[in-house]
């Protein structure tokens, strides 16, 4: 957590959990993000549906060292059933760190929530190559440099998610330091569209900002009907 960490080198991933004792989780959790969506083995199950009540605001982009993070102001809400979650931020990761039948996307935005409960809710939303994303383009046309900030006038998270908001849902971890897991992960099913373009821009801070595949170990993944 506070000690420094990486992707690559010394205190890449395989090294995380020597670098602090606050990160013992990231080897001994055995719920542990991201997995790998294996399809044809998802429980179908009646999930409850997304409920996203996401509003234009202001935002700031912060390139943090590990990604760019979007913080919009408060008031976007995700409710889960009986779980209201506050968003938080959104960030990016390439390629995308969760994978599908063994293939990651090239970029993955997640959405991380606090519900009332404290604990956190991530909706991932994966990215193929395609069109140019219009909603991308506020944040992707001026990704700010390490340590830099972005202020956003009007921004609206909701314009970057699908129509279909179907998913798969597991329990796992944050995936970085200190990994601590019980943390609700839903995983949408429709993914969006990013250009080359704007996949290269991103890469030219990240060229890899994704933690390995972690063992499913004795979860189960479970997919809305
Ligand atoms: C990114 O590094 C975010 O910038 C972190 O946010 C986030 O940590 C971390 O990813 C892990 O989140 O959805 N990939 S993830 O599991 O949200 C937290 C901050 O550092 C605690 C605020
Ligand atoms: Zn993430």
């Amino acid at each position: 957590s506070h000690a420094h960490w990486s992707y690559q080198g010394s205190t890449d991933p395989a090294h995380w959990a020597d670098l602090d004792k606050a990160n013992a989780a990231c080897r001994l959790s055995q719920e542990q993000s991201p997995i790998n969506i294996d399809v044809r083995a998802a429980k179908k199950a009646p999930l409850a549906a997304l409920e996203f009540s996401y509003a234009a605001g202001t935002a700031e982009v912060i390139n943090n060292g590990h990604t760019v993070q979007v913080n919009p102001a408060a008031g976007n809400t995700l409710k889960v059933g009986e779980d209201v979650g506050h968003l938080l931020q959104f960030h990016f990761h390439t390629p995308s760190e969760e994978s599908v039948n063994g293939v990651r996307y090239p970029l993955v935005a997640h959405f991380v929530h606090k519900g009332f409960d404290g604990k956190l809710s991530v909706v991932a939303l994966l990215f193929k190559e395609g069109r140019r994303n219009q909603a991308l383009a506020p944040m992707f046309t001026a990704l700010p440099t390490e340590g830099k900030l972005l202020a956003l006038a009007n921004m609206n998270p909701g314009e970057l998610l699908p129509a279909d908001h179907s998913y798969f849902k597991f329990m796992g971890s944050l995936t970085t330091p200190p990994c601590s897991d019980g943390v609700r992960w839903q995983v949408l099913k429709q993914t969006a569209e990013i250009s080359k373009q704007q996949l290269s821009a991103f890469r030219k801070l990240y060229t890899m900002n994704a933690r390995p595949i972690q063992p499913l170990n004795s979860r189960v993944v479970e997919v809305s009907d």
